[in-house]
């Protein structure tokens, strides 16, 4: 009563109308409102030493449903506005999503702030207020085209607060602005997500897509995220971003210390810093400067520094971790370079081993070097992961500072990869074992009891069903796309990146069309349903998104082929669309080049939401077969060591393996056939071809066959209803392990020690 009474009041003060005569967009600036008032009320988590979570990126999604989910006051929500005339679900559709990452690291990010809050540890994110979130995809002739993505409107989350901090550059200042979101545990207390900010930007600088003038850093600071960094400029302006939060997280920090008269020789006591891949590395640096400033000695400062930082690894493609040269943060920082100096010194004092230096002989700053050498700890993100970067990639750092090193599998949050997207699973569940697991996701294991009863299986596969039709709905009212909701939804949703792996996929589809034209027919009808965007400047990952196009376009225009084979990639995939389609997978596709997935947290969701996994046994998918056994995953491939072994020799030559199997180069061949070019460009066919055909550093022809078997068993199991429910089960009670919550009680223990 008390929550109708308040969105009725608000109602009226806001629009001058009552909660039945609003429109929807109305309505949930109302709801927003009332929301957010709720959220100011609750208590703030304190203790003695709190944990600060710095991250380029935080891919949080809509916060609405969270938010109630969080509030406790969901269904009451849902019945207050039922009541006048509304539904939940299209009032949510209004909320413009803040696409604030890339992927998976991002996106981590915002699962573990949800998991501290909800263990009611003292923790805050902090990162940057970017005007427009990750580019907007549209496909157009079956390419990918790059448009501004806001998401700030006149109403939004987003808290402004009075904090400002000054951060110099070498030839100018800015002033900052913070904002801040509130994020709220389950059922809990509250923590910030602390966004800064500059009053300057101007989102009217864009054209052409996302084009814009890189140079003029008033105007573009925090306009994009992770501007384009194929060129200079854009890379400069990443420094300019990145420093820019480090300096207003760590000027922060400092201040909130001399607040409360703690000793800033002793800030490792109350504070510990993870470093979210080497992004904000920045800020080891900028705290020893800024301590020197308020009278520490540099020894002192980098000592408390050292014992405040932690680091978090996310990959292991050399290309990826982050070298600045020199000259670059001279012209930008100079004001670092004395303190990045003096830090290699003292590694160059620890070992002279040119491995695990931080300037290098060509004066580039390697940036994960300097966390592993001035961080207390240094962890992978999946047991495999970190056992290659103990063993192979950090090697020399592992033999130097062995005690720093642990793993952190990756965890997802239950709230909104479950309770949120997949109501109808978490009432079947909560009907089975009650509501514990909500706290304790361990509890999904006694979901094991049913694995022989017929009637939870039937339900399982009903539910099911029910998501696949809702996906259905939802894919023809944004792609206007109509599939066949009994059809096998097969799912490749992430990233697009060689690594990963699409075209190996891609030869799959290929492989079926192939066959059906040859009158063979597929054990069941399959769905494949994409979603990825490419980086921009990334060539050929946009080129394998072309073939994805261009083979959709043939194969629905085939009435021979399209009852039984069918390919949709979605437009614009975000953590809005991945809400909708990971509850509705059957098979869920993790098929990257073994060693090359630091963990992977898709694959995490799929299994909650009870797909079967087809996959390598590359990061997080060895834990999961480790779990649910051979029976219920699909796992092809060679194995990371075996992967290892032949970049160390540099020995694999795709035309080997293609004059060896002529089957798999009729495959390839179709890339480049009269009926792709037909549709597609020929251009792009053609270099997609010579990458495969000649480097195919990714390998995906060695593991193509092996695939290929792989997935028409899986089809083929998939027919057999009550042994795949039966999968589906296991999938489901084994994924308690993957929950941030367990992920984030061990950063607790071993790292942070907040109580
Ligand atoms: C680096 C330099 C210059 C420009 C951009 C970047 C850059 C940007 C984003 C480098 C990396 C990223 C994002 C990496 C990422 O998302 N990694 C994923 O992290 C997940 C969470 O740990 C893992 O599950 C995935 O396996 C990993 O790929």
């Amino acid at each position: 009563m008390e929550l109708e009474n308040a969105l009725e009041t608000r109602a009226k003060q806001m629009f001058d109308n009552t909660l039945k005569e609003l429109s929807d967009e109305e309505t949930y600036v109302v709801l927003l409102s009332v929301v957010k008032d709720l959220l100011e009320d609750k208590k703030t988590i304190e203790g003695p030493r709190k944990v600060y979570y710095f991250s380029a990126e935080f891919l949080i999604g809509k916060l609405m449903s969270n938010n109630l989910i969080n509030l406790g006051i969901r269904k009451e929500v849902k019945d207050i506005l039922e009541k006048n005339g509304h539904s939940l679900g299209e009032i949510e559709e209004i909320e413009a999503e803040p696409s604030l990452g890339n992927g998976g690291l991002g996106r981590l990010a915002a699962c573990f702030l949800d998991s501290i809050a909800t263990l009611d540890l003292p923790g805050d994110g902090v990162g940057l207020n970017y005007h427009l979130g990750l580019f907007k995809q549209e496909f157009k002739d079956n390419k990918q085209y790059e448009t501004p993505n806001p998401w700030i409107g006149d109403y939004s989350w987003l808290i402004p607060t009075n904090k400002t901090y000054t951060v110099e550059y070498k030839d100018f200042c800015l002033k900052s602005k913070l904002y801040d979101l509130d994020v709220i545990g389950y059922k809990g207390n509250k923590n910030k997500l602390h966004l800064f900010d500059i009053d300057t930007v101007d989102e009217s600088i864009v054209h052409d897509g996302i084009e814009f003038d890189k140079e003029n850093i008033l105007k573009n600071l925090t306009l994009f995220l992770y501007p384009d960094d194929s060129d200079e400029d854009g890379r400069k302006l990443r420094i300019y971003q990145q420093y820019f939060m480090v300096s207003n997280g760590a000027q922060m920090i400092i201040e909130d210390l001399k607040k409360k008269k703690l000793p800033l020789d002793q800030m490792d006591k109350y504070v510990c810093i993870q470093i979210n891949d080497t992004h904000p590395s920045m800020v080891i640096p900028e705290l020893i400067r800024l301590l020197m400033k308020e009278g520490l000695t540099f020894k002192t400062a980098e000592r408390v520094v050292s014992h405040t930082c932690a680091y978090t690894n996310h990959t292991i493609l050399a290309e990826a971790l982050e070298k600045w040269p020199m000259y670059y943060l001279r012209e930008i920082v100079p004001q670092l370079v004395p303190i990045i100096e003096a830090l290699d010194a003292i590694a160059y004092e620890r070992s002279d081993d040119p491995k695990v230096q931080i300037i290098d002989d060509n004066d580039v700053v390697h940036m994960a070097n300097m966390d592993i050498h001035f961080g207390f700890s240094i962890n992978g993100v999946a047991a495999i992961h970190t056992e290659i970067l103990k063993e192979s990639e950090l090697k020399d750092f592992y033999e130097l500072y062995p005690k720093k090193f642990n793993n952190k599998t990756n965890g997802i949050t239950f709230r909104r990869w479950l309770i949120a997207c997949n109501e109808e699973l978490t009432e079947f569940i909560d009907s089975l074992i009650g509501e514990d697991y909500k706290v304790d996701a361990d509890e999904l294991v006694k979901l094991k009891e049913y694995v022989d009863d017929v009637d939870v299986l039937k339900k399982l596969l009903e539910i099911k069903q029910t998501k696949k039709n809702q996906l259905a709905k939802v894919l023809y009212d944004k792609e206007g796309i109509k599939v066949d909701p009994e059809s096998i939804f097969d799912v490749q949703v992430k990233r697009l990146h060689e690594y990963k792996r699409q075209q190996m996929n891609v030869l799959y589809i290929i492989y079926q069309y192939l066959q059906i034209k040859a009158g063979h027919l597929p054990a069941h009808p399959i769905t494949c349903i994409f979603g990825a965007k490419a980086a921009p400047a990334y060539i050929l990952a946009k080129d394998i998104i072309h073939a994805i196009l261009c083979l959709q376009q043939i194969i629905d225009s085939d009435p021979e082929v399209s009852p039984y084979l069918k390919v949709v990639m979605v437009q614009n995939y975000n953590v809005t669309y991945a809400e909708h389609i990971i509850p509705a997978a059957d098979l869920s596709e993790q098929i990257s080049l073994a060693s090359k997935e630091a963990s992977g947290t898709s694959n995490m969701k799929f299994m909650l939401n009870g797909a079967v996994t087809i996959g390598t046994d590359d990061g997080a998918n060895v834990e999961i077969h480790d779990l649910v056994g051979d029976k219920n995953i699909y796992i092809f491939g060679i194995d990371s060591d075996t992967v290892i072994e032949h970049y160390a020799k540099a020995d694999y030559d795709p035309q080997k393996v293609l004059a060896a199997d002529p089957k798999l180069q009729e495959l390839v061949d179709f890339l480049v056939s009269d009926q792709m070019k037909e549709v597609g460009d020929e251009v792009c066919l053609n270099r997609l071809y010579q990458d495969m055909t000649h480097k195919d550093w990714f390998m995906a022809l060695i593991d193509a066959k092996d695939y290929i078997e792989t997935k028409e068993r899986a089809i083929k199991d998939y027919n057999d209803r009550y042994d795949w429910a039966k999968k589906m089960l296991i999938n489901i009670s084994k994924a308690g392990y993957f929950s941030s919550d367990r992920t984030i009680k061990q950063y607790n223990e071993d790292i942070w020690k907040l109580k």
